[in-house]
């Protein structure tokens, strides 16, 4: 290994505390990796190694890496004014022009948007924007957001609350008042409860009627709204049955409830549509944005407002007491607009949902015939694969095995990016991705299921 790599390593171990870490552990290991250069769908790390990025940086590097117009335009807005803030009366020329973007490119009930640094931000502004919509309706009693078991919303106080991840309400004495969780659409997951398959159909019905009898018990006029992601990303990639998300639908249509969806993963071409909520005909009243919306080049999200709500926030005579310093900070939000821009130019919403999520859909089932491969699913460009012990029966490895951990490492030795997230391995690769790379990421991720199953048996 590099004299330089083994230095940035020690440093690393012994001053920076990395997010979602074992502190104690992270900084004994002393072998991080240290990622240094990209280009396209690859990363390289510090000893020169090429990997394949099938996770885009982190959900978020939608259109690839070393895209020169997100670079230049970064450049540019630096040079003419780096940062101002959009409190007080003032705006400036890249948040203009992206709101309006996000206006054009969104259902055409949704026409504004309120700028965070992220997607955390975005869900607690959410929180508080839903509850003053009630409030100024002269109902503060419509409080609670129901959210789900095993969703991801972020890491604040408030979105980790949203978020249904246990291990992250252990810590930190989560969730806060007026957040409660009904079950996921995890169809696999209830596969594996049965030992057997189970109508796909029938079960998504199921669970989205637990939001109707979840409105029942607490009130209606208690309940402020119900907040999921069109498919849950760091949850597993749950797609959920075709039928979990017109019920869902038809119950907020009925009720008095705002329906917000996360659009954090989904959004931004994803699903081979612009947002998760075009793709399943959903009406949003609220969407939480981030991630995709500028690659990742730099930190910006945001709440997306229906005009159902925006035109009840507006007849509010005084301030809405909420805003971050960076919201709609200039250069990234330029970034974010050149982003878009590039999209559309490139036509690359289209190009998934008619070559790249097809392509990469026959070739990423055909992991399914691994022996290790329960199910092998994947929507847009957003694939799983569940790692059982038993096809035959659905059954898990014994918890605390770690198969999915050891598939993990193969990954990065054989040059690939796959996440582990419980029994699954999943995959979210830049949008831009093309067939021989569709190839060669599922030649490696066989070629890591394959060394797995050495190892364990
Ligand atoms: N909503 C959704 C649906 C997300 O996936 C957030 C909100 C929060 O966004 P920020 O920008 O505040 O991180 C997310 C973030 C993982 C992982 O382990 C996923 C996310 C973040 C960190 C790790 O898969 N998603």
């Amino acid at each position: 290994m590099k004299k330089s790599t083994i230095k940035m390593q020690k440093l690393d171990a012994k001053h920076h505390l990395h997010p979602f870490s074992n502190f104690g552990e992270f900084s004994k290991s002393k072998s991080v990796h240290v990622i240094e250069k990209s280009a396209g769908v690859y990363i390289y790390n510090s000893e020169g190694q090429k990997i394949l990025d099938a996770m885009s940086g982190l959900w978020c590097v939608n259109m690839g890496y070393g895209q020169q117009s997100l670079i230049d335009a970064a450049n540019k807005q630096m040079h003419s004014i780096p940062f101002y803030n959009s409190f007080f009366g003032t705006t400036h020329p890249p948040a203009v022009e992206l709101s309006k973007l996000l206006s054009d490119i969104s259902p055409n009930h949704i026409n504004q948007v309120f700028f965070t640094s992220g997607g955390s931000e975005a869900n607690d502004t959410m929180i508080r924007m839903v509850r003053h919509f009630w409030s100024i309706q002269d109902k503060p009693e419509k409080q609670i957001i129901i959210s789900r078991k095993n969703a991801y919303h972020g890491s604040t106080m408030a979105s980790a609350s949203l978020g249904g991840m246990k291990n992250m309400h252990k810590q930190g004495g989560l969730p806060i008042p007026g957040i409660v969780h009904i079950s996921q659409p995890d169809f696999f997951g209830a596969c594996v409860d049965n030992g057997g398959q189970i109508d796909s159909l029938e079960f998504g019905l199921k669970i989205a009627k637990e939001l109707e009898y979840k409105i029942d018990e607490l009130g209606e006029d208690k309940v402020a709204a119900f907040i999921a992601e069109p498919i849950q990303g760091a949850g597993g990639v749950i797609i959920p049955p075709e039928s979990y998300w017109p019920e869902i639908n038809r119950i907020c249509n009925e009720r008095d409830i705002l329906l917000v969806v996360d659009e954090v993963i989904c959004g931004f071409g994803r699903t081979g549509e612009w947002f998760g909520s075009d793709y399943y005909k959903i009406k949003p009243d609220l969407m939480p944005i981030a991630k995709g919306l500028s690659s990742g080049y730099l930190p910006i999200g945001g709440l997306m407002v229906s005009d159902r709500v925006s035109d009840v926030l507006s007849t509010y005579d005084d301030d809405f007491e909420h805003g971050f310093t960076y919201s709609g900070h200039p250069t990234c939000a330029a970034v974010a607009v050149a982003n878009i821009r590039l999209m559309q130019q490139t036509n690359i919403v289209d190009t998934v949902k008619t070559n790249t999520a097809p392509y990469l859909a026959s070739k990423w089932k055909s992991l399914s015939e691994h022996p290790l491969v329960g199910e092998s699913r994947i929507l847009g460009t957003l694939g799983a694969l569940e790692i059982v012990e038993n096809k035959e029966n659905y059954k898990r490895f014994k918890e605390g095995s770690k198969v999915t951990g050891i598939c993990r490492d193969y990954c990065f030795k054989n040059g690939i990016v796959m996440r582990a997230v419980g029994d699954k391995m999943i995959i979210c690769p830049p949008l831009v991705i093309n067939n021989s790379e569709i190839d060669e990421l599922v030649e490696k991720a066989w070629k890591c299921l394959d060394q797995t199953a050495k190892e364990i048996s």
